[in-house]
């Protein structure tokens, strides 16, 4: 089996090497991402955040149960827990754990720490579309506390229970402003204590206040998560969240920042950790400006396109004629010079910046090039891009229905080369070449 066929199995070890990938970013997990991406879609997927230590991991462990009853295979992923679910003693609970251990409708993935760049979400996401894909109904996503990470990961859910504790006083106060901006449904764990009447008053007093832009009223439900009391209320209060809310609009809410994440991650792994730190030094000695710097990074990356005009190529009637402009009246060099025999045709190639010209005489008067000139004068006769696979892109032409006037043969330079009809490329012959 490949791993994506395991992954597609729902293979625990295919998914954690998986999941091991996509945490260290590594670049293999992009291509594994687009060929699991067919089979992703179908999950809910509902997030659990919270201030340490108010449950949610122990809620968390309850709501597996519930869906488990319901006959749902589930996934956890517990972004940068404090006490991370692998341990295996913080339920203080062993026999919920065993409960879970070992079932195979039930994955647990801890997700290493914080420091990521571009944050924790694209992370999350990542592995919500590999668990997705593997098959798991249902993906819970335990985060802590209520920052830019758990507000990414929040938009990203489709729905978002906060996690609180009687006992709590002024914290209210202070979590209020990013709260409401993220809780779908609002958990008061630990209702078995003192204080969940109050709590509840007060965050009911918030809410009257408050108004979000969706006009959802968030779900107040009280639990005692160790006792498994209000799970189902509260898993009710999620689902009831994501058929309020209009999924192809927070799906495409989540993608517009999914794509200018991976936009913003791809252009700034271009440029590295000790160039940022030389260019910080540069802006600070008042050496040099930031936006020069970013727009010199700008131009370094354009120089890492992969396609690139390798050659322009000129038919001449006498290359010695034509060095007479191009050498010694222009003053470009002449790099090397060829007889090419299968192509009948003597090269000078002239440097100019990152791409050639290539001046082309015909060595004898069957050559093409003796033909192109005596049916169309001299002149511009192609242009050769190089481009990163060769046979990735004659098949692509080719299924788009582009003459290509050869099978990918060696040219001279040893590189691989095809000739592209000029009818498919609008008049110009387009030489495609793959650099080795
Ligand atoms: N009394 C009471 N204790 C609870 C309840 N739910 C969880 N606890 C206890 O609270 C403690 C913390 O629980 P966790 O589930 O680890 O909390 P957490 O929010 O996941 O903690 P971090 O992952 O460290 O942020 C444990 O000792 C639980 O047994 C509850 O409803 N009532
Ligand atoms: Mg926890």
């Amino acid at each position: 089996m490949t791993s994506i066929e395991s992954i597609l199995a729902r293979q625990p070890r295919a998914i954690a090497r998986a999941a091991t990938l996509i945490e260290n970013r590594s670049v293999a997990s992009e291509a594994l991402l687009q060929a699991l991406w067919p089979h992703t879609g179908t999950a809910e997927v509902f997030g659990i955040t919270g201030a340490p230590g108010v449950g949610k991991s122990t809620f968390v462990t309850a709501l597996i149960r519930e869906l488990r009853q319901e006959n749902k295979t589930v996934a956890v992923i517990a972004v940068d827990p404090t006490s991370p679910f692998s341990g295996g003693a913080i339920l203080g609970d062993r026999v919920r754990m065993q409960e879970h251990h070992g079932d195979p409708g039930v994955f647990i993935r801890s997700m290493a720490t914080r420091g990521k760049l571009g944050g924790l979400a694209p992370t999350t996401l990542d592995l919500t579309l590999l668990l997705d894909a593997a098959g798991f109904n249902v993906i819970l996503v335990e985060t802590v506390g209520v920052g830019q990470d758990e507000i990414d990961i929040a938009n990203m859910a489709d729905a978002t229970a906060v996690v609180l504790v009687p006992g709590m006083g002024d914290e209210v106060q202070a979590i209020k402003a990013g709260i409401l901006e993220i809780a779908d449904v609002l958990v008061i764990n630990k209702s078995d204590l003192d204080g969940a009447p109050k709590l509840e008053a007060e965050l009911q007093m918030m809410l009257s206040l408050a108004h979000r832009l969706d006009n959802w009223v968030p779900t107040i439900v009280r639990t005692i998560a160790t006792e498994g009391q209000g799970i189902a209320q509260s898993l009710t209060a999620l689902r009831s969240f994501k058929s309020h809310s209009k999924p192809k609009d927070r799906q495409r809410q989540r993608w517009i920042v999914r794509l200018e994440q991976l936009l913003r991650e791809k252009l700034s792994n271009q440029i590295s950790a000790e160039q940022i730190e030389e260019a910080a030094r540069a802006v600070t000695s008042n050496e040099s400006d930031p936006y020069a710097i970013v727009n010199g990074w700008l131009k370094q990356i354009r120089g890492t396109n992969p396609f690139e005009i390798d050659h322009l190529g000129i038919a001449v009637k006498s290359i010695d004629n034509a060095l007479g402009f191009y050498r010694d009246a222009l003053g470009l060099t002449v790099e090397h010079r060829e007889t090419v025999v299968q192509e009948k045709v003597n090269v000078a190639l002239l440097p100019a910046g990152k791409s050639k010209l290539e001046l082309l005489e015909a060595s004898d008067p069957e050559s093409t090039i003796a033909k192109f000139i005596a049916n169309k004068g001299e002149g511009l006769h192609h242009i050769a891009l190089r481009v990163p696979d060769l046979s990735t892109s004659v098949e692509r032409l080719k299924s788009q229905g582009a003459r290509i006037l050869n099978e990918p043969q060696l040219g001279a330079g040893g590189h691989k080369y095809v000739f592209v009809h000029p009818r498919s490329t609008g008049g110009v012959l387009l030489e495609l070449i793959e650099e080795r």
